[in-house]
C-alpha cells in the first residue's frame, strides 16, 4: 500500500515534468525561403541574429538557387510574414503545423524500439539515444575481445560519458595509421549516429567483406560527440543543434561545437559571437567540454591520422578545408582525389549526386570547425566533413524507413574513400 501510494505520488510529481519537457511544436509553421542574391542572404543572416525564436535550418549556400527552411513559433507567424513581405523575400508555407509530424515520428521511433533487445541494436530499425548507443558500445569488447576497445575520453557538460571505439583486425600490431570518424557534432542530425553505428557493424559483423579496410589501418569511431544536445532532441526539442551549456545570455543556451575549435577561431565570417545564434562560437576556443574531448581524441592520433571524417547532415557534400579562408590548403588536390573516389562510387551505385570541394567555396565560410582543426593543428593527411543526404520534413529528420537507403548508399562512399586513402598512403 505504502509502495503504491509512493508510486502514485511519484507519478503525480514526475508526470507534469515529463509532459511539459517535450516541445510539441503545436502550430509551429515551416517556411521555405528563396533568397535571390547577396542582399537577401545578408538579410537572412540579419534576421537570424535579430529573431532568436526563428529557427533557421541550415545557412544559405553560396550558389544562387539555394533555398532554406525556417521554423516560426505560433506567436510570431503573423509578424514573420509581414517581415518577409516588406523585404520582398520570396517565401512559401511548407508545413502549416509541425506538431502532428513531429509527434508521428516520435511515436514511430518509440514503437520500433519496443521490439529491440538491448544491448543488441538494429541500426536500420530505429534511432537510438546516447545511453543506448553507449550500452551497445560497451557490449562489443565481449563479442570481439581481440578487435575492439572502448575508451572514455571525458564527459559532456551534463556529465554524460563520451565514448570512443577502436576497431582493428586483431593482429596485435600497434600504431597503425588511423581512420577517425565522428558523428553527432550537431544534435538534430540523426542520420549521423546511425551512420557511425552502421560503419561499426560493417567492420565488425561484416568483417569478411571488409577485411582489407583493416589490414594495415585501425578505425577509431566516436558516434556521439554532442551527447547532451542529442539527448535533448530525443526528450525535449527535436531540432536542437548546439550543446546544452548555458551562455552569458540567460535567454539562449548552447554553443556550436563546429565553431568552437581552436584553429583560426573567432572570425566573424563563418561564426557568431551572439549566444542566440545557431553558429555561436563560445566565449573562447574549446570552452565546451565536448569540444575538448574531441580535440583530445584527435590529438591522441596525431602523426598517424590519415583520414578524418566528420559525419553531418544534410546536403550531399564532401567538404574539405578550408572553411575559414578562400585559400586552398597545400594538399588540396590529394584530398580532392579521395572525394572523387567517394562521389564516383556513390553515383555509380545509386545515382546519388554529391558535390565536393573546399567548404568556403562549395558551402559557406565556417571558422573554428573540427575539420579545419584536424588539418591545421593535427595535420591529418585527409580531413573532410561529409554532409549525408536530406530526408524527412526538415532534412534532418528521416523516418526509420529511410535509414537503410541512406546508410547503405553513404557506406558505398565512405568505403571507397577509405580504400582510396589506404591505397594512396600505405602503412
Ligand atoms: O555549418 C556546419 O557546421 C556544417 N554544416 S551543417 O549543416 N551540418 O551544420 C559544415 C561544416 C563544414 N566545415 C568544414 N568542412 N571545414
Ligand atoms: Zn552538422
Amino acid at each position: 500500500m505504502a509502495a503504491s501510494l509512493l508510486g502514485l505520488l511519484t507519478l503525480l510529481l514526475v508526470q507534469p515534468l515529463v509532459l511539459f519537457a517535450w516541445q510539441d511544436y503545436k502550430d509551429y509553421r515551416v517556411y521555405e525561403l528563396r533568397p535571390q542574391g547577396i542582399a537577401d542572404r545578408k538579410l537572412i543572416r540579419k534576421l537570424s541574429k535579430e529573431k532568436p525564436l526563428w529557427d533557421f535550418l541550415g545557412t544559405t549556400r553560396n550558389s544562387n538557387d539555394s533555398s532554406l527552411r525556417v521554423i516560426i513559433p505560433p506567436e510570431e507567424v503573423d509578424s514573420s510574414v509581414e517581415t518577409f513581405r516588406s523585404y520582398h523575400l520570396e517565401h512559401r508555407v511548407l508545413i502549416e503545423d509541425l506538431a502532428p509530424l513531429v509527434q508521428a515520428q516520435r511515436a514511430e521511433n518509440i514503437k520500433r524500439k519496443e521490439f529491440i533487445q538491448m544491448p543488441h541494436i538494429e541500426v536500420l530499425g530505429a534511432f537510438y539515444t546516447h545511453s543506448e548507443i553507449n550500452e551497445y558500445l560497451d557490449s562489443l569488447p565481449e563479442r570481439f575481445p581481440k578487435r575492439v576497445q572502448v575508451k572514455q575520453f571525458g564527459w559532456s557538460y551534463e556529465r554524460r560519458p563520451l565514448k570512443v571505439l577502436t576497431i582493428s583486425n586483431g593482429d596485435g600490431k600497434r600504431d597503425k595509421p588511423v581512420i577517425l570518424i565522428d558523428g553527432t557534432v550537431h544534435a538534430r542530425e540523426w542520420i549521423s549516429p546511425s551512420m557511425a553505428l552502421y560503419i561499426i557493424q560493417q567492420l565488425l559483423d561484416n568483417y569478411s567483406e571488409n577485411q582489407e579496410l583493416l589490414q594495415d589501418y585501425d578505425w577509431v569511431i566516436m558516434p556521439v560527440v554532442n551527447a547532451d544536445g542529442y539527448e535533448y532532441t530525443h526528450t525535449d526539442s527535436r531540432y536542437w543543434r548546439k550543446t546544452r551549456r548555458p551562455t552569458s545570455n540567460p535567454e539562449c543556451v548552447g554553443t556550436d561545437i563546429n565553431r568552437n575549435f581552436g584553429y583560426e577561431w573567432g572570425h566573424d565570417e563563418g561564426s557568431s559571437s551572439d549566444p542566440c545564434e545557431g553558429i555561436y562560437r563560445g566565449e573562447r576556443p574549446f570552452d565546451q567540454p565536448e569540444s575538448q574531448v574531441l580535440r583530445d581524441v584527435l590529438l591522441n592520433y596525431r602523426g598517424r591520422l590519415n583520414f578524418y571524417l566528420s559525419l553531418h547532415s544534410y546536403g550531399n557534400y564532401f567538404l574539405l578545408p578550408w572553411g575559414y579562408t578562400r585559400e586552398f590548403p597545400e594538399r588540396y588536390q590529394d584530398m580532392m582525389s579521395v572525394a572523387d573516389a567517394g562521389g564516383m562510387a556513390i553515383v555509380h551505385s545509386t545515382n546519388g549526386i554529391y558535390s565536393w570541394g573546399s567548404t568556403y567555396h562549395v558551402l559557406y565560410p565556417t571558422s573554428g570547425d573540427t575539420t579545419d582543426f584536424a588539418l591545421g593543428v593535427v595535420n591529418a593527411t585527409v580531413a573532410m566533413t561529409m554532409e549525408l543526404p536530406a530526408a524527412g520534413f526538415q532534412g534532418f529528420d528521416p523516418w526509420v524507413s529511410h535509414i537503410e537507403r541512406l546508410v547503405t548508399e553513404s557506406w558505398v562512399g565512405v568505403r571507397a574513400m577509405a580504400a582510396e586513402v589506404i591505397r594512396s598512403y600505405p602503412a
